[in-house]
């Protein structure tokens, strides 16, 4: 196949709520969809997951439209493609950049697997037909407000409990969570907000049987990570440490974690994430699917990638309805008691909503060979 046009649209949604973590508040999500054309307008979609500071990691909206205009775009138009696998050698001399990567490849395995008319969870080699997610449940001002929403969302059937702590809301608030809630699968995520220094206190969290503590540590640090693991009884898991399958075969060979969280986004796509999926596997790791706030198309991307054997752990893939009043697929993304039912249309498995999506466009750009 042939990418005969892209068009990057820069995208502007309110969030229905707040959401911090130790970096900072998302009040809305901007963010760039991505849609790819073959030689016979047939269309596929990408999301890019980088947000608009580079507080999570180095990328930023802007960085990825710069990177998708004038390094990536380029590498893909009318190439003959033969398998979205390709995408990813095409890219490989553009170092880094994994957001804007993935949000261009992922849009090219939407459109190869639509051409093929399978869904894409197959193509990946995905066999299971309903996923099991959890919920990222954001800093909140008080321990009450947080109770009041981790009950809710108990309420609802969401398999297991993320919360976000840093430096001051941390063991307390855990603390207080296990009085309330003894048996929940609880884990934490610090987003990189402790150093090794704080090895006494992240002892603390031992006590309270936590499935994992998501990322204690810096981002570049996988160093440190295995001293803590090495003191610790509760199993690391690693976020932003992890952007391909050299830095999981390091991490793994160091003790570094025990659990990889996979973003689609963060690893440079999908073709890249099936592998990390696969050494994890062979190594008797848990993976589990992370999320970026997605919107649909996004979360499509998750949910397909989730179909794979070794995601035993619920992912941060929460329903649509969670963030926003008004998703940009059909239908939105629901899940009931826990599950979400994997589409068996072909590509992403959902249709994009395009009268939203030109609601909420404040850039658009088509490029063309
Ligand atoms: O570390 O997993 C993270 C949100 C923004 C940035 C980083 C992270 C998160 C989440 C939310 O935890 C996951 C979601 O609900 O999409
Ligand atoms: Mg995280």
């Amino acid at each position: 196949m042939k990418i005969k046009n892209v068009i990057l649209r820069h995208l502007k949604m309110k969030m229905k709520f707040p959401f911090t973590t130790s970096f900072g508040t998302f009040l809305d999500k901007e963010f760039i969809l991505v849609e790819v054309q073959d030689e016979n307008g047939r269309s596929g979609w990408g999301e890019s997951v980088a947000f608009m500071s580079p507080l999570y990691n180095e990328e930023t909206l802007k960085t990825n439209w710069h990177i998708l205009e004038d390094f990536l775009i380029p590498l893909v138009l009318d190439k003959e493609i033969n398998h979205p696998d390709e995408v990813f050698d095409l890219f490989e001399p553009i170092r880094k950049n994994n957001m804007a990567k993935s949000a261009i490849e992922g849009a090219i395995w939407d459109l190869y697997t639509k051409r093929q008319n399978i869904p894409l969870a197959a193509a990946l080699g995905g066999e299971k037909k309903e996923i099991e997610v959890g919920i990222s449940i954001g800093i909140q001002k008080s321990v009450d407000d947080l109770l009041t929403i981790i009950s809710e969302a108990v309420a609802q059937g969401y398999r297991r409990i993320k919360v976000k702590i840093k430096p001051g809301w941390d063991v307390d608030v855990i603390r207080e969570i296990r009085k309330s809630f003894p048996t929940i699968q609880l884990m934490a995520d610090a987003n990189s907000a402790y150093r090794l220094s704080d090895i006494d206190l992240l002892k603390q969290l031992d006590e309270f049987d936590l499935t994992m503590i998501e990322q204690p540590l810096a981002s570049d640090d996988i160093v440190d990570h295995a001293q803590v693991q090495k003191q610790l009884t509760t199993p690391i898991c690693l976020d932003e440490s992890i952007h391909s399958v050299e830095d999981a075969r390091k991490a793994i060979s160091l003790g570094s974690c025990k659990i990889i969280n996979i973003k689609i986004g963060r690893v440079g796509g999908l073709t890249e994430s099936k592998r990390i999926h696969d050494l994890c596997q062979k190594h008797g790791l848990p993976v589990w699917c992370g999320g970026m706030l997605e919107a649909g198309v996004g979360r499509a991307h998750n949910i397909a990638l989730t179909t794979l054997a070794n995601f035993t752990m619920p992912g941060d893939t929460a329903a649509s309805s969670r963030y926003w009043e008004k998703d940009i697929i059909e239908p939105e993304v629901t899940v009931h008691d826990g599950l979400i039912t994997v589409p068996n249309a072909p590509g992403i498995g959902y249709d994009v909503d395009l009268n939203t999506i030109e609601k909420l466009t404040v850039r658009e750009q088509i490029f063309s060979k």
